[in-house]
């Protein structure tokens, strides 16, 4: 049987939407690009001879909208805090003491270790499913609306995957520039005489403010997701008892989540996460300055609450400034 315009048009953009998922979330295309580009014209075509079917969520609608004039403002329903630094062996297993103490725990935490990126944290509503508003962090209370520039990042779904969703889901990250676009973003910038970027950071941040998301669309910009903001989960799919699995359920929504994130037992484990990442510091698409270790365990997490503008359960363990690192790569932490 020949299926509806709507039909048609709802199987393209659940394909191109698993398509876009495995080549940009998992790194994994299963099709040529060339298939990808055929079905997304076939798309476009019957949007077009449709308007009346063509929708937000449609992945040929990423770029939309005229420039803004500037951008409005944004209060965060729960903050989006900063992390205390850690900056050695000693501070961090200071860290640890406390939370034990605090918890008067005899026994080990679980960590759930994650690269700390060098981005902008964002955070990005989705109501049933559907991306609705995104914002940067600001003041922590108060963000920009960056919905338009957001929705241009590919390995950003503008639908969640899967039935089981939460009719609110507030996904925190990190929006970052990966070296390679970096490099060749300032490649061009070079060729045609225009000012570069002094470094990813920069050029992330300067993508994301534009006000025209034609701009940004051209920019190579990724997401990591490492945390939840507010939720309405009356089925509690998000209940699980450990962030760790928190991230996996956002994986399996859609959402991209940094691969070198590790569940490790204990605090020796966790400084050997730290060692490790330091190690492939420079082998990494993406830079980073340090890692930060989470106490997985919400309940735990929730038992240590947070001081001034920081969680107790949590911890930015920074690595030395690049000068220092060929000397500090060769000594070995004391525990
Ligand atoms: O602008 P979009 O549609 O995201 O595409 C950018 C490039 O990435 C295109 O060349 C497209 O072919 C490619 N792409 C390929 C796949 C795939 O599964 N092979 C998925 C998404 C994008």
């Amino acid at each position: 049987m020949k299926q509806s315009p709507e039909q048609q048009i709802a199987a393209l953009r659940l394909q191109l939407a698993e398509y876009n998922y495995q080549y940009y979330v998992l790194d994994a295309p299963t099709v040529p690009d060339a298939e990808y580009d055929r079905l997304y014209r076939e798309l476009q075509q019957l949007e077009q001879q449709h308007p009346e079917l063509v929708s937000s969520d449609s992945p040929t609608q990423r770029v939309g909208g005229a420039p803004l004039a500037k951008f409005s403002q944004v209060q965060h329903s729960i903050p989006m805090l900063s992390l205390d630094n850690a900056f050695d062996a000693a501070d961090f297993s200071a860290f640890v003491k406390r939370m034990r103490d605090r918890l008067d725990l005899a026994g080990e935490f679980s960590f759930c270790c994650e690269p700390k990126l060098d981005g902008l944290a964002v955070s990005i509503r989705y109501e049933n499913g559907v991306l609705v508003q995104a914002a940067t962090r600001g003041d922590g209370n108060t963000g920009e609306d960056i919905t338009t520039n957001i929705r241009t990042i590919r390995a950003i779904p503008l639908k969640l995957k899967g039935d089981n969703l939460p009719p609110v889901l507030e996904v925190r990250g990190e929006v970052f520039m990966p070296l390679a676009g970096f490099a060749q973003l300032n490649e061009q910038a070079r060729q045609q005489g225009d000012k570069v970027f002094a470094n990813p950071r920069n050029a992330a941040a300067g993508s994301l403010r534009q006000l025209d998301p034609a701009i940004t669309a051209k920019r190579p910009l990724m997401f990591y997701a490492y945390a939840v903001g507010l939720v309405d989960d009356p089925a509690g799919y998000l209940n699980n008892s450990c962030h760790y699995q928190r991230l996996q359920q956002l994986k399996d929504w859609g959402l991209p989540v940094c691969p070198e994130i590790r569940l490790v037992e204990g605090e020796t484990a966790a400084l050997a996460y730290y060692q490790d990442i330091l190690t492939r510091r420079a082998s990494l698409a993406y830079e980073i300055d340090g890692v930060v270790i989470k106490v997985s365990n919400l309940n735990q997490q929730q038992a240590l609450g947070f001081v001034a503008r920081a969680p107790r359960w949590a911890i930015a363990f920074k690595f030395p400034a690049q000068e220092m690192l060929t000397t500090l790569l060769d000594v070995d932490f004391q525990v």
